[in-house]
């Protein structure tokens, strides 16, 4: 519940709070059900309505079942799916096969088919043979990505129809590529993205931030020592600007990283931290205003020795001031 608060918070108020009841007469309760399937209804009843959870589900699915409660449908139901995922009926049990029919009661809110929404079941999900996929996309180039968080558009989506202005601008887990990050080329080495662990020494992250199987960036140390890396946000108008992300620096010779304000042409240090902060990912966040066009830059700055890896994944840039 924090998460969809926090991802979907705009211009510096939040968008959608969950409150714990206090009389309201509409509300929601949360009841756990033997098995490995939770459910809920689309949309606002009325009154009681009852989100099913399971033993030990995660926090993705959680998500997934409160998309459904703020009004979503899940994406493989939208009346254009057809065109993008092909469904294996032949290996679905007659009886689930209604979870994948297409429905004309949502609408593609006019945003692309969106393989990264939360609402999106696992590629095997209800399977009877369980080696086989009960989706696949129709384009070989297109892979179902494991359920992170939400997507972009989920947010944007949330944003729209509850009213709360367009917060989000750009959002990053690395799983595919840099987003709308890009490389520096007048520092001296490239961030590179990275899954699991990157070599054996006794530095950098064993595994990402966003569902610990997925892929992160990483300022590789060995064979970069005493040199620098930057990425590069878009360019931001001039405005107030909530800045959310992840970093692991842990190393005996973690040096520094810095998050820089360039304006002009000209950097300005805006944070700086140097030194072993552990073996674990720690969350950033604060807000910063522009008078002019800006970027947002993260630069890492090795240390001397190959004991100084630097990780980042999960960026968020919101327009507004942070929410705490
Ligand atoms: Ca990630
Ligand atoms: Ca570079
Ligand atoms: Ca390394």
């Amino acid at each position: 519940m924090k998460e969809v608060e926090a991802s979907t918070y705009s211009a510096g108020k939040p968008c959608v709070t969950f409150v714990i009841r206090d009389g309201q007469p509409d509300y929601v309760e949360f009841t756990t059900i033997p098995g490995n399937s939770g459910d809920s209804v689309p949309g606002k009843i009325g009154g009681k309505q009852t989100i099913h959870l399971y033993d030990n589900i995660n926090k993705a699915d959680i998500m997934q079942l409160l998309a459904y409660t703020l009004g979503f449908y899940n994406e493989f139901r939208r009346p254009d799916r057809d065109s993008f995922v092909n469904i294996h009926y032949e290996n679905i049990a007659p009886e689930n096969q209604g979870f994948f029919a297409l429905t004309n009661d949502t609408t593609n809110f006019n945003y692309p088919f969106d393989f990264n929404s939360i609402t999106f079941f696992h590629p095997y999900a209800y399977a009877l043979d369980p080696s086989k996929p009960t989706m696949t996309a129709r384009y070989e180039s297109q892979t179902f990505p494991w359920k992170l968080s939400l997507s972009q558009y989920d947010i944007t989506n949330i944003q729209r129809e509850y009213q709360c202005g367009i917060g989000l601008l750009t959002y990053c887990n690395f799983e595919f590529d840099f987003c709308q990050w890009t490389q520096d080329t007048t520092d001296d080495f490239d961030f590179v993205r990275q899954k699991g662990p990157g070599d054996s020494d006794a530095t950098g992250p064993t595994a990402d931030y966003s569902n610990g199987i997925g892929y992160y960036v990483l300022a590789e140390a060995k064979g970069n020592h005493n040199q620098d890396a930057r990425l590069m946000s878009p360019v931001l108008d001039a405005g107030t600007y909530c800045i959310r992300l992840y970093y692991y620096l842990y190393g005996s010779d973690i040096h520094t990283v810095k998050l820089i304000r360039r304006m002009s042409g000209v950097d300005t240090v805006l944070e700086e931290l140097s030194g072993n902060q552990g073996a674990l990912w720690h969350s950033f966040y604060n807000d910063y205003t522009a008078d002019a066009p800006f970027q947002f830059v993260l630069e890492a700055v090795i240390g001397g020795s190959d004991l100084g890896d630097m990780a980042f994944d999960d960026v968020y840039i919101l327009k507004g001031r942070c929410v705490v």
